[in-house]
């Protein structure tokens, strides 16, 4: 049995035994070689030995994004330079990207992680995986590229962009697992409508989404469009990327490469623990990076810990989707929303496209949302200005009812909302 398969199986007590032994080399690590944790320690008066277990954890402050901005480019780093073999860094549209750097170790455990989760969600050494996130310094596409290899897949390494040619590739190579964003996947489910290639004369069987939500209706669609079962991956740069957790195919939340990462929930107002079980925020410290440790991460990302036995026989513990980051919640006629939840709402609708933008405004003291939606081309087909109307009451009468709140719908034509070969930015703050 390989050491993966170990962890994977392995019963609580053994894990949290694990978690617990390498938690204090982290912390031993953190303290002596990266001079920001040595410094947050004694500020604390707080040694590594202090932490005997790991609910003492809770006692450690917190490493805050603010922070790995603040030493940046390499303030964060334990190791020499010459011990380092690779970086990445996140796409940061504003100020400093995040940089994380890999030991030689650090990327073989990504390696292990990522081969883990892929073998999880049903690839083996004879898939073709096709790796459409793009290759930038971004993790998603050499992460999994990494991961596709190690199991024995063949790769082949397209990048996001020029559907035409990648849905060629496609068909000639015959790929059978198609690695991408969910806003990349429509925009080739879309090509391939336009092409006239029927997803069913495709090879392909498995879609491994990440690094931006997918709600379940997007989920559909995209299983429809490519004719492929679509697991949600999840992960981020200042972890190393993917190989945080994935769904299996019982598809009940993801599961946690626990044995690399110790996750808490916490409130993200008054920042105590919360149960499992409970909504938080998503913190974790690493338990066996060896270049950019981190303790006590707060991701921001907004999920809940699921314990007990998985139908798919795996015991690492699981988290719920990811419903939204803590700083993109808005309060809109006092409730407090995700945008995220939008989509859920929107996509039920069969006469919408999966193209929406949501602009969030000031009207007067108060903020209101305008969600612009694209139409189906069916529906604007036919469509006259009754129908627009009904259609927008229908919509705006739907999130009233499920998200308590009253937004502005605009129905727009079809392919009018730009299109996203990576991330689609969908919220755009006004106020
Ligand atoms: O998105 C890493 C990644 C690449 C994950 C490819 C999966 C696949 P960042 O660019 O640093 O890294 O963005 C990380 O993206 O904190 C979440 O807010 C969001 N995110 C990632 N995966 C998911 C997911 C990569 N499955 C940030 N569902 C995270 C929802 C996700 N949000």
């Amino acid at each position: 049995m390989s050491q993966g398969k170990a962890m994977e199986r392995m019963s609580r007590d053994e894990m949290s035994g694990l978690q617990a032994a390498r938690l204090q080399k982290t912390l031993a690590w953190a303290y002596d070689k990266v001079g920001f944790y040595g410094r947050l320690f004694d500020e604390h008066g707080l040694r590594p030995q202090d932490v005997k277990s790991l609910t003492d954890l809770a006692c450690l402050p917190f490493t805050r994004k603010s922070d790995l901005v603040a030493n940046y480019p390499d303030g964060m780093c334990a190791v020499k330079p010459a011990e380092i073999i690779r970086l990445h860094a996140s796409s940061g549209t504003t100020g400093k990207p995040i940089n994380t750097f890999y030991t030689r170790q650090d990327q073989a455990n990504w390696i292990e992680c990522i081969g883990r989760n892929l073998s999880m969600a049903g690839v083996t050494r004879s898939d073709v995986c096709q790796i459409a996130f793009k290759y930038t310094l971004f993790t998603g596409a050499f992460g999994h590229h990494l991961g596709a290899e190690s199991i024995g897949a063949m790769v082949i390494p397209t990048s996001s962009g020029q559907t035409e040619r990648q849905i060629m590739m496609m068909r000639d190579l015959r790929t059978t697992v198609f690695h991408c964003t969910p806003s990349y996947a429509i925009v080739v489910v879309e090509k391939l409508r336009e092409m006239g290639i029927d997803p069913h004369d495709l090879s392909l069987r498995l879609g491994i989404h990440g690094a931006e939500s997918m709600s379940e209706e997007m989920r559909q669609q995209i299983e429809a469009g490519l004719g492929v079962t679509a697991i949600r991956d999840y992960g981020l740069t200042e972890l190393g990327g993917p190989g945080v957790s994935i769904e299996c195919p019982a598809q009940a939340g993801y599961h946690l490469n626990e044995d690399h990462f110790f996750p808490e929930i916490i409130d993200p107002v008054s920042l105590e623990p919360l149960p499992h079980g409970e909504v938080g925020e998503l913190v974790f410290t690493t338990l066996q990076k060896e270049a950019t440790p981190l303790i006590r991460y707060r991701t921001r990302d907004i999920t809940y810990l699921i314990e007990g036995a998985c139908d798919c026989g795996w015991t690492l513990i699981r988290h719920g989707p990811i419903l939204g980051r803590s700083d993109d919640m808005l309060i809109i006629g006092g409730v407090n929303f995700f945008p995220s939840q939008l989509e859920s709402v929107i996509l039920g609708f069969e006469e919408v496209a999966p193209h929406y933008a949501v602009h969030v405004l000031k009207k007067g003291p108060l903020d209101a949302i305008r969600a612009e939606i694209e139409t189906q081309d069916e529906f604007q087909g036919q469509a006259g200005q009754d129908a627009v109307s009904n259609l927008t009451k229908r919509i705006e009468s739907r999130v009233k009812d499920i998200l308590g709140f009253r937004i502005e719908v605009s129905l727009v034509s079809p392919n009018s909302l730009t299109r996203s070969e990576g991330k689609t930015k969908r919220v755009f703050d006004h106020r």
